[in-house]
């Protein structure tokens, strides 16, 4: 059977997400819809949280919820809420048989033991900045189980390495909600239309610029990276590039993947494997940067090839226009 072209199942901007989902499918004659309906259910629980977050303010789930997460990071009330209504979905919509989050030490068994499917994810990164109204973002990743179906998912599920990765994207809470996710086949972006209640397209086939003029990383941490870092850092200032850092990874990404530019977090004295994690930020995230055209490194080799070994392993991360990235490693 024929599988449609890219260029025949190119959609306008202007349809909604759901239309562009099934589009997408028929393009996969084998597919039988799981997928697709993961990616709803992904989609209906950022509408949850997108209306959560629009409303910290004026309910009590802004702020800290006087409790830690499995990483020893102060919990956000919002955090909380997130990470459940995520849960909540993917149970409902029954394609995931287990689900691994920044906010749990272990894997959430859905009791979906049919799903094919599994998902990391990070519910709500950046949720300390909720109170001060900087964007924030949902990260996740989706990967079929290796183990055998009507059985339990197990750690294999989730350390089968990036390059196993089906799917993968982010939610944007930020002056609009995006979606912003790849199956494979290149990196489509979506806006929630509020008045529609649906996700629309409105940024299709994102391409990475080779090159930009943004780089993003905390220079207060300037003395604590290592040398090749501190050269890159100088190199950018002779350049006289744009030092473009709010603290939220999503926001800084998602500005890089459309303008051009890089976002480190190398290792420091801190965190010397790096701050962020492999499974449910780094993979992700190159998993998308590098279906647009550009490049995520730790630094001595791509993301995307790390073998993982354990469910909240770190990494030190340069993701961003490929030109970039390569220069940061060679400086
Ligand atoms: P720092 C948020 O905690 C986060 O994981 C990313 O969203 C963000 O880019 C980074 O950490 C900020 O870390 O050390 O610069 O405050």
């Amino acid at each position: 059977m024929d599988t449609k072209t890219a260029q025949e199942l190119a959609l306008p901007v202007g349809v909604t997400l759901d239309r562009f989902i099934m589009h997408s499918q028929s393009a996969f004659p084998y597919a039988t819809g799981e997928l697709s309906q993961l990616l709803r259910d992904i989609a209906l629980a950022g509408k949850i949280i997108n209306r959560e977050i629009n409303r910290a303010g004026l309910v009590d789930i802004a702020g800290g919820n006087g409790t830690e997460n499995v990483q020893g990071e102060n919990q956000q009330k919002l955090d909380i809420v997130a990470n459940i209504r995520f849960i909540r979905a993917l149970k409902n919509g029954g394609e995931v048989c287990a689900i691994l989050s920044e906010e749990d030490e272990d894997i959430i068994h859905t009791g979906n033991n049919h799903g094919k499917y599994v998902v990391a994810m990070d519910p709500l990164d950046g949720s300390s900045n909720i109170d001060v109204n900087v964007s924030i973002g949902t990260i996740f990743s989706i990967y079929r189980r290796v183990t055998p179906i009507n059985g339990p998912a197990s750690i294999d599920d989730f350390l089968q390495g990036g390059r196993k990765q089906v799917a993968a994207g982010y939610i944007l809470y930020g002056s609009s909600t995006m979606l912003v996710y790849s199956t494979g086949d290149g990196v489509n972006g979506f806006t929630f239309d509020h008045s529609l209640g649906e996700f629309i397209l409105s940024h299709k086939n994102i391409c990475s610029p080779a090159k930009g003029s943004i780089y993003s990383v905390n220079e207060g941490h300037f003395h604590s990276y290592p040398a090749f870092v501190q050269n890159y850092i100088g190199q950018c200032k002779v350049k006289n590039l744009s030092a473009r850092y709010i603290g939220s990874l999503v926001g800084d990404f998602h500005r890089n993947l459309l303008k051009g530019g890089i976002y480190l977090y190398p290792s420091t004295k801190k965190d010397p494997k790096g701050k962020l994690r492999l499974l449910y930020e780094c993979y992700p995230l190159a998993f998308i940067i590098e279906q647009s055209g550009g490049k995520a490194s730790d630094g001595f080799g791509c993301i995307l090839d790390i073998i993982p070994t354990s469910f909240h392993q770190r990494s030190p991360v340069y993701i961003g226009s490929i030109e970039m990235v390569d220069a940061v490693v060679k400086a």
